[in-house]
């Protein structure tokens, strides 16, 4: 057996010649370079690793299911949103490369020119003056409707996909921008009646896209993850519990209302502040009942 199969290797060698053989092999390894190559630059092209899962989101996977029959409303096609499970006290997800780097570019656009100080909704007793330090970004409002590229409107259709909450619940998108020392203290997004009266409706979800990278601080925090810290003992400018770091294009969603309706007093949240950068955020508060200022 051995004998035969160096025979063969030496018939095919001296038939073809040593210099064929040696440019087939160059030839071979060239194309496997070039091949390579072109690959990574298609991946790095639309900008890097995360590129890459971006690209395989929302993508229909016709022949991986069977897809059932739907209803008026459903969509014929499975739609594929990454995410992970940050935690279920709070219920809160995190959706890497939720919105591309030129959505995210183009909202910043869209909302600079308007930007304001950000206000707060004051509780009994509270007055702009006495609450000031507390949110100390800018930002601006602007609904679905009001953007001409489109671009909220996808982001929202996104965001009602994902939480299975009607889009005509959601408040319009809160643009803000915080700078190196601006932050936010923690707070509920929920109202409770005790401090803040009886309300029309109320925030189930809220939805962070994140438009920036920050270089340091400036992420959202939650103190009482898992009940941690809850004994009232707890300082919100050291900044503790769980803490999610802003990445351009990535979302965060979190519920502050039990699936009873009550407040979800884990939710607690805040911004740390910028340490280094700029902190660019786009809020979607959803609430119970359809909002009619959209
Ligand atoms: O900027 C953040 O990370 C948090 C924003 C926030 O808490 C809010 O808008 O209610």
């Amino acid at each position: 057996m051995r004998a035969k199969s160096s025979k063969a290797n030496f018939t095919f060698k001296t038939k073809l010649g040593l210099p064929t053989v040696f440019l087939l092999c160059a030839s071979f390894f060239l194309a496997g370079l070039f091949g390579s190559t072109l690959i990574a630059q298609d991946v790095s092209g639309s900008g890097g690793g995360r590129a890459r899962s971006r690209l395989l989101e929302s993508t229909k996977e016709e022949s991986q299911y069977d897809f059932l029959p739907v209803g008026e409303t459903g969509d014929d096609f499975i739609t594929k949103i990454p995410f992970q499970v940050l935690s279920w006290y709070p219920r809160a997800r995190y959706f890497p490369n939720f919105a591309t780097a030129e959505q995210c570019e183009s909202i910043i656009s869209m909302a600079e020119p308007s930007l304001r100080p950000s206000t707060l909704a004051l509780r009994e007793g509270e007055t702009e003056e006495n609450t000031k330090g507390i949110r100390t970004s800018s930002g601006v409002f602007i609904s679905a409707s009001e953007d001409k590229t489109g671009i909220l409107d996808l982001i929202e259709e996104k965001i009602a996909k994902v939480t299975m909450l009607p889009r005509n619940h959601g408040e319009a998108f809160n643009i803000l921008r915080y700078e190196v020392g601006q932050r936010y203290n923690c707070h509920y997004d929920a109202f409770s009646a005790a401090e803040y009266g009886p309300q029309k409706s109320q925030r189930v979800a809220s939805f962070l896209l994140y438009l920036s990278d920050v270089q340091e601080g400036g992420e959202t925090m939650f103190p009482f993850e898992n009940g941690f810290k809850m004994d009232g003992n707890y300082d919100c400018q050291e900044c503790i519990g769980l803490k999610v770091k802003p990445r351009r294009g990535d979302g965060l969603l979190f519920y502050s209302l039990f699936p009873n309706g009550t407040i979800d007093v884990t939710s607690l949240h805040g911004s740390c502040p910028v340490i280094k950068g700029k902190k660019w955020v786009a809020t979607k508060w959803i609430r119970d009942q359809e909002q009619d200022d959209l």
